[in-house]
């Protein structure tokens, strides 16, 4: 399968993205998160060590194999090589897209973080080598404390302009999922109400409030 129809197959599946992070022990927590349906799970665990990153994701593998859950690694693009990842994720001021390209072959899809306009135009220009955009943070957030809110504004921008599927994140909670839904956002992210809940199989239930109203 091409990578285009990968991301629509977990798009129809379930339009949430997951992402590791907080304190909980990173196993059970994306254990709950594949059993609460989510089919997309990127390994963001900035304050580890690489062998400790290897040995995780290495179990997040497996894990992501089982409920045919496609798995991204954020910011390391060696890891994602090593552990034969589905993608890789990266930001503004990392590797430029081309580059993580050549080094990580066809197959791989290659997710790109925005947070204005002219990201967006320029993610633009790189049709065929990336293959999804983040865009946030939507509201201000503590899991990204430094980083500027975009607004819902930016969302609607995106799903106008961009020519890959969009990934709504920053600041979604249960309570504000239908106003990120309206702007048509091919997923929603929502770090800490995820990674925070004490019922996430719930928590992911009621993120999609407002949903079938969109689609
Ligand atoms: N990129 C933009 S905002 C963000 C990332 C990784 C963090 C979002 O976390 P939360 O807890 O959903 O606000
Ligand atoms: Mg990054």
């Amino acid at each position: 399968m091409n990578r285009k129809d990968k991301l629509t197959e977990v798009i129809n599946a379930c339009p949430i993205y997951g992402i590791t992070g907080g304190t909980r022990d990173v196993v059970p927590l994306v254990k709950d998160m594949l059993s609460a349906g989510i089919r997309i799970i990127q390994y963001r665990e900035k304050g580890k060590t690489p062998i400790l990153r290897y040995q995780e994701a290495m179990i997040l593998r497996r894990l992501t194999y089982d409920y045919h859950a496609l798995l991204i690694i954020d910011d390391y693009v060696d890891l994602a090589l090593a552990v034969y990842a589905d993608g890789v994720h990266i930001g503004q001021d990392d590797l430029p897209p081309n580059t993580v390209r050549r080094i990580v072959g066809p197959n791989m899809l290659i997710g790109w973080s925005t947070h204005s306009i002219s990201d967006l135009k320029a993610a633009n220009r790189y049709t065929g080598v990336i293959d999804y955009i983040g865009v946030g943070p939507i509201f201000s957030t503590q899991t990204k404390p430094n980083a500027n809110p975009v607004g819902i504004s930016y969302v609607y921008w995106a799903k106008q302009f961009s020519k890959f599927p969009i990934v709504a994140i920053g600041g979604i909670k249960t309570t504000n999922t239908d106003i990120v839904w309206q702007a048509h956002p091919d997923f929603i992210c929502a770090v800490s109400e995820i990674t925070e809940s004490d019922n996430i199989q719930n928590t992911v239930y009621e993120l999609m409030t407002g949903y079938s109203r969109v689609r």
